[in-house]
């Protein structure tokens, strides 16, 4: 059987997002499920580094039977038209299908008649019978077997079918297909590492971070490759910067320290990074040198807060100190710290300042500040979702502010474009103390280096300007409605006229 997977593309080119500059890998969901079905003929559409009109050209010329697409939140009205493109061009015999956690965890905003199915939770199994269902040309009623499915009725309506069950072990999934993505593998990166390559070691987290769903998405269980499927993995790929894509990897002492054992015992030298917690840095400095003797360069963590009462009301159960510990600790490594700081609709002039002066105090390589955003799936969600100014999947970019601020919203996003030339301080310090640690992933990163200086260059125009998120919200946000009743008080007093995008 043919099948089209599509990694669908941004709905507006150079719009500003992780993917400019910071992050672009590879689509590992769309290469984990066609490793499910060797037997068929796949192809994979990266979007993101395709022309507009590739899509069509590819639907007319192969007729896939099945054209399958992802998304999480901000993709999904770009997932839809995929789907749509495919229905258009083919009619009733392509069969549609979405997988991810935006549909996992709002299916209904793909409930629409280009969607016949949508894929609940983990797709491996799932992909695989729907596939061989689809192949034997078995009746669409007979489909409602397949556990781990919405499947739209002729009425419009979709059914659940059974819950699917997670796969206990890892290990016994097969390596995602990444031959299937070849031509595009030179393009995927973190910051200056790349070419790089991305592996999922781990599925799930056993924290509960209210404004995250990664937890409930797994349903609470946190399960591992072992130490040597994912140095298998590692020596299989020739890139020579490697990804960890798990959202805590660093979490179970035990197997880090098998990893590590692997890595020394087969010899494998290659540069990596992953997500990891600050606490877990911050109580573990052995295990870290480990780590980096290892080749761990660079890890992202949520550093999210200075202040211990916002640290708590996300329930994050680490604190202002873990922070300042773990981002010296990742300095005196030689280890790249990339940290997400979070601003939330609150903060006042004041907030702004204490914000950018914590980092710049903490010294860490790469500052990310993003806006709190009550994502669809989330407790934060649920509890907010009456606040909310638009539930239009775009702005839950973290980017752009769904809830009403307390400064006037011009105001706010002036303070919030700020973060790159107000954090500048900790770029110096944190980049130079791994530069003096660890010339020698300099010289392998020189290409990357080159690369991402040009595009910082490019992007900074719109990164650092407030009128690009003020530009985003236009036909979205209700220029009036977009002022909390506070914020537009004051906004009245303080502004002869009212700006607005
Ligand atoms: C890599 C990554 C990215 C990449 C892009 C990834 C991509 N390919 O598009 C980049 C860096 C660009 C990115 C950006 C963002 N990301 Co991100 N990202 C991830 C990360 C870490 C890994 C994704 C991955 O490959 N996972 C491995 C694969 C195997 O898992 P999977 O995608 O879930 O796929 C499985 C199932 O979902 C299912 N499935 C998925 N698709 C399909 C399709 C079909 C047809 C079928 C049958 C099944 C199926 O089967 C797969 C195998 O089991 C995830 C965390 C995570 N654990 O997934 C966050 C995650 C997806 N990101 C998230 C977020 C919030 C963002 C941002 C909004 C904010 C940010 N982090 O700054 C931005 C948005 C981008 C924008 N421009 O606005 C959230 C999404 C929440 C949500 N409600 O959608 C996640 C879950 C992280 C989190 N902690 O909550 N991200
Ligand atoms: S934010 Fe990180 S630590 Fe918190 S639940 Fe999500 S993945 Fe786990």
């Amino acid at each position: 059987m043919k099948i089209l997977l599509v990694q669908p593309s941004p709905f507006e080119p150079g719009r500003i997002g992780l993917e400019n500059t910071i992050w672009f890998c590879e689509p590992v969901a769309l290469t984990s499920i066609a490793a499910m079905v060797p037997e068929h003929e796949v192809r994979i559409l990266d979007m993101r580094l395709e022309t507009e009109v590739t899509l069509n050209r590819v639907l007319a010329e192969f007729r896939p039977a099945l054209v399958g697409t992802t998304s999480m939140t901000t993709d999904c009205y770009q997932a839809k038209a995929v789907l749509q493109t495919a229905k258009d061009t083919l009619g009733d015999k392509c069969f549609t299908i979405v997988g991810g956690h935006h549909p996992t965890l709002m299916p209904e905003d793909f409930f629409d008649p280009c969607v016949d199915a949508l894929c609940v939770g983990e797709g491996e199994e799932t992909f695989r019978e729907l596939v061989s269902a689809l192949a034997q040309q078995r009746s669409r009623g007979e489909l409602d077997e397949i556990a781990g499915l919405l499947l739209r009725r002729a009425d419009g309506s979709y059914h659940r079918t059974a819950k699917r069950a997670q796969i206990r072990a890892l290990d016994t999934l097969p390596a995602p297909a990444r031959h299937l993505i070849d031509r595009y593998r030179a393009e995927y990166f973190f910051t200056v590492a790349g070419p790089m390559a991305s592996i999922a070691t781990s599925r799930g987290c056993s924290f509960d971070c209210n404004f995250c769903a990664i937890w409930e998405f797994y349903e609470r269980k946190t399960r591992f490759l072992s130490a040597k499927v994912v140095v298998d993995r590692m020596e299989a790929v020739s890139e020579k910067f490697v990804f960890f894509l798990d959202d805590n990897f660093l979490t179970n002492k035990h197997r880090l320290e098998a990893l590590c054992d692997e890595i020394e015992r087969r010899g494998v030298k290659k540069w990596w990074g992953t997500q990891g917690r600050a606490d877990f840095i911050a109580n573990n400095p052995e295990l870290m040198k480990r780590l980096r003797d290892a080749g761990l360069v660079m890890v992202l963590s949520g550093y999210e807060s200075n202040d211990e009462d916002a640290l708590a009301a996300l329930l994050k159960r680490s604190t202002a100190d873990h922070n300042r510990r773990a981002a010296a600790l990742l300095r005196e490594l030689g280890i790249f710290s990339t940290g997400i700081f979070m601003v939330r609709q609150d903060f006042s002039e004041e907030d702004f300042d204490t914000l950018y002066a914590h980092i710049n105090d903490l010294g860490i390589a790469l500052p990310l500040v993003a806006i709190l955003t009550p994502l669809p799936g989330t407790q934060l969600y649920r509890a907010r979702r009456h606040e909310l100014l638009t539930e239009d999947r775009r702005l839950f970019d973290l980017l752009h502010s769904v809830l009403p601020t307390k400064l006037p919203r011009r105001r706010f996003y002036e303070r919030f474009a700020e973060a790159n030339r107000a954090t500048w301080e900790s770029w110096k310090k944190g980049n130079g103390a791994v530069l003096k640690k660890r010339p020698e992933f300099f010289k392998d990163a020189l290409p990357g280096i080159v690369r991402f200086v040009t595009r910082a260059h490019q992007y900074r125009p719109i990164l650092e300007s407030a009128e690009t998120h003020l530009r985003d919200e236009v036909g979205i946000i209700d220029p009036e409605a977009r002022m909390s009743p506070a914020a537009n008080e004051d906004a009245k007093r303080r502004l002869p006229v009212l700006e607005v995008a």
